[in-house]
């Protein structure tokens, strides 16, 4: 069902060459992007009626209007299983706990006696949030966007989500129940790329936001590159990923049932083992037959997420090599199933979460441990991060100088601005002392 690439016995190559041995997900939105602009662009011009338009040609049902009533948030939450709700709240509790505690304080430096200067965190003040309503319904997704935008101090906070046939042109009632238990009041029937246009260019009922987060599909992806640069996105969220590190001390019940919860994602999504132990690798293969069989979305899913080239059981020789392949391959999540795993994980380098050791799964993180699980994927690990209350904050750098600060250093101002053939930049400055170079102290 899984692949093996077998990396014993010759050195590993280094960075790129690396990467191209390991296994990945294709996963194409420079594709996708000439499909989703027509689409945008008609929502652009139609705004209302083109969402409308397109819930009926996507989702199959003919809205009267794109924002959701309250009453709907309401009785969403009224009619929410109990259990859910206790486990949400608990969930988001748990969220807020950790995100608080990335909030950034305003630092004033102190260059020079006279000159300094104050780096102030300012929230984005509008964004729209992004939660995919077809093979994923993820309640858990609106509460790992939401919190860390409210942590941020965020003023206004919309959620989109695709109108479901199933449920009158609403979306799904769990997403409305998570929006009313975490106080988001404004929320949209739209899916993806026409829900990333609306918050992009704005609607009759929509505002623009300034900012666009959340995961999606292909379209979701290809909508948020084709508007980067007017609005602020998260990431590319590309499908989900787990890489597993593991030696001869692993359960294999463990990693194997790892490795399938999130094949259970995406029929694109990958799973990766990595060891030292040929018998730790027989023993998952093994364990992942019967696993397989007794779980639920088999054919859709797991199994050609596991058997696709996304996934596989990379064999090395030993943890340092299994360090660079981790490293290499830059999962969205990583365990380290190893002894000494918090000594192990302390040398990763990239990964979009790391879970140490046999009591922490994937699993908890996507919905109880307090941690984010918008996460970079494809490798994005290697550059980014996933969703903190930092993706929704802008550090903005307050100069104070006074007149004898700046006298200091003028000379070298007015030295670089000629060296770059900019006198205006150097007349600026000597402007302000009587058209003269100052002398230093
Ligand atoms: N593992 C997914 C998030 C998720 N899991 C939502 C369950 N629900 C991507 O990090
Ligand atoms: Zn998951």
């Amino acid at each position: 069902m899984i692949s093996r690439i077998d990396l014993r016995g010759d050195a590993l190559p280094e960075g790129p060459a690396l990467r191209d041995l390991l296994p990945r997900a294709e996963f194409d939105v420079q594709a996708a992007l000439e499909k989703v602009r027509p689409i945008c662009e008609d929502v652009h011009h139609r705004g209302d009626a083109a969402l409308i338009d397109f819930a009926e040609r996507f989702d199959g049902v003919r809205l009267d209007q794109v924002r959701v009533p309250a009453a709907a948030l309401t009785r969403a939450l009224e009619e929410l299983d109990p259990a859910v709700r206790a486990a949400l709240e608990e969930s988001i509790r748990r969220a807020r706990t950790v995100h608080r505690e990335q909030r950034r304080s305003t630092h004033t430096t102190q260059v020079v006696p006279g000159g300094s200067v104050t780096e102030k965190w300012v929230p984005v003040e509008r964004v729209g949030l992004y939660a995919p309503g077809g093979r994923s319904v993820y309640p858990s997704s609106v509460v790992m966007n939401v919190v860390p935008a409210q942590e941020a101090g965020v003023e206004s906070i919309a959620l989109a989500s695709p109108a479901q046939a199933d449920f009158g042109g609403l979306p799904h009632p769990t997403i409305l129940a998570a929006c009313a238990l975490l106080g988001v009041d404004e929320v949209y029937a739209a899916g993806g790329a026409t829900a990333v246009a609306m918050f992009a260019y704005g609607t009759q009922s929509c505002p623009p936001a300034n900012m666009v987060t959340g995961p999606g599909n292909i379209w979701v992806a290809a909508a948020k590159r084709y508007f980067t640069g007017k609005i602020g996105i998260d990431a590319e969220a590309g499908p989900t990923e787990i890489a597993v590190l593991a030696d001869d001390t692993a359960d294999p019940v463990h990693v194997a049932s790892d490795l399938i919860s999130q094949a259970e994602h995406d029929p694109l999504a990958a799973a990766v083992l990595v060891t030292d132990s040929v018998e730790l690798a027989d023993a998952v293969e093994k364990e992942l037959e019967p696993q397989v069989a007794a779980t639920k979305h088999v054919d859709d899913r797991i199994v050609p997420a596991l058997s696709g080239k996304q996934s596989a059981i990379v064999l090395v020789d030993g943890i340092d090599e299994g360090l660079r392949v981790v490293d290499a391959y830059g999962a969205e999540h990583l365990e380290i199933q190893t002894a000494d795993a918090a000594a192990v994980a302390d040398r990763v380098r990239n990964a979009g979460a790391i879970f140490i050791g046999p009591w922490a799964p994937v699993s908890l993180g996507d919905y109880a441990a307090g941690s984010n699980h918008v996460l970079p994927t494809g490798g994005c690990a290697c550059h980014s991060s996933g969703l903190s209350v930092q993706s929704f904050l802008r550090g903005i750098h307050i100069v104070d100088y006074t007149k004898d600060a700046l006298a200091d250093v003028a000379h070298h101002v007015v030295t670089l601005a000629e060296a770059e053939d900019l006198p205006a930049h150097g007349a600026a400055i000597k402007a302000r002392f009587g058209w003269k170079v100052p002398e230093s102290k």
